[in-house]
């Protein structure tokens, strides 16, 4: 393995380090109207209620990071997107991950931002290289490039290697260091092709290797279409930490999951004297109680 990278993302008042020595850093996932029906009925009708929720319950159940996506067909993404940011920072102060493709959409929630925000994402296509990363580096963000290219999701882990290798080449040209960037190999659905979890493992495995760079990735989706979707998630993420996730983007509040990333970590050695493990024990020993 090559050096263990950090990246930085910060709010105001708080920075998150993400590197293989800290236990693992949670993107909470839940804010998000493209995933989720709730969300974008509630969006539509103007109502910011599940948005603070939303915000409120992922930062108790532990996530460090909120992923932000303002994803609503037929809206000013980057009105919504605004709005968004301000409604999460009213109720938390963790660091926000700006979840858009929408360039107008990215640009406001940079300009408004305060602090080192987390971009998603970049990929490598040409445009989306020659668009986004120029705003992250004027504005000073750590970014999530997707192994993905003109050609769409490659099939194997070399050529998502390939693609995880030109974005972070380009984005030195313009001064992005690695540190600054989680590369996505992008988890697909094992409901679609049974040998997905495998894929997704050995991509995180090539690029820790050759680069050293955190690894993000949205790590629900590995078990869409399948029942019992929990267990897979939990197996699944402790197995990709193993392999060299170390920011995945998930539901915090799913307990399985949330319980299954302490552990890895933990069993990993990030967990000094076992102190976060035997903190949560007693937080859910409580809840219990209550
Ligand atoms: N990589 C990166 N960013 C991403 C993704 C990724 N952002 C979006 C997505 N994928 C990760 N986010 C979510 C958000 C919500 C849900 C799943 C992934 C979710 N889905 C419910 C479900 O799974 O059943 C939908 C149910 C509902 O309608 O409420 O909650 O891969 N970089």
């Amino acid at each position: 393995m090559t050096e263990n990278l950090t990246t930085i993302v910060s709010s105001a008042t708080k920075t998150v380090e993400i590197n293989r020595h800290n236990p693992t850093v949670i993107i909470g996932e839940r804010i998000n109207p493209t995933g989720r029906k709730a969300v974008l009925a509630a969006l539509r009708e103007g109502n910011f209620d599940i948005v603070r929720q939303d915000a409120i319950r992922q930062v108790e159940a532990g996530a460090h990071i909120l992923d932000v996506n303002a994803g609503v067909p037929g809206v000013d993404e980057a009105a919504l997107m605004k709005k968004l940011i301000n409604t999460v920072l009213e109720v938390t102060d963790v660091p926000l991950c700006i979840d858009t493709a929408d360039l107008d959409a990215l640009t406001a929630a940079l300009a408004m931002y305060k602090g080192k925000a987390l971009v998603n994402s970049v990929n490598g296509e040409e445009r989306s290289l020659s668009n986004v990363l120029p705003l992250v580096k004027e504005y000073g963000a750590s970014v999530i490039g997707l192994c993905m290219d003109d050609d769409g999701i490659p099939e194997t882990p070399e050529q998502r290697l390939a693609v995880a290798a030109k974005i972070i080449e380009r984005a030195g040209k313009l001064g992005i260091g690695p540190e600054n960037i989680a590369i996505d190999p992008l988890a697909l659905t094992m409901g679609a092709d049974h040998t997905a979890g495998r894929i997704a493992l050995d991509a995180i495995e090539l690029i820790v290797k050759e680069f050293g760079v955190n690894i993000t990735m949205g790590a629900s989706n590995i078990s869409f279409g399948m029942p019992d979707r929990k267990y897979i998630n939990a197996t699944f993420i402790a197995m990709a930490i193993r392999a060299g996730l170390t920011c995945p983007i998930t539901n915090p509040m799913v307990k399985e999951v949330a319980i299954a990333i302490q552990a890895a970590d933990l069993t990993m050695g990030r967990d000094e004297y076992g102190m976060h493990w035997i903190k949560s024990f007693r937080k859910r020993q409580q809840a219990a109680q209550a």
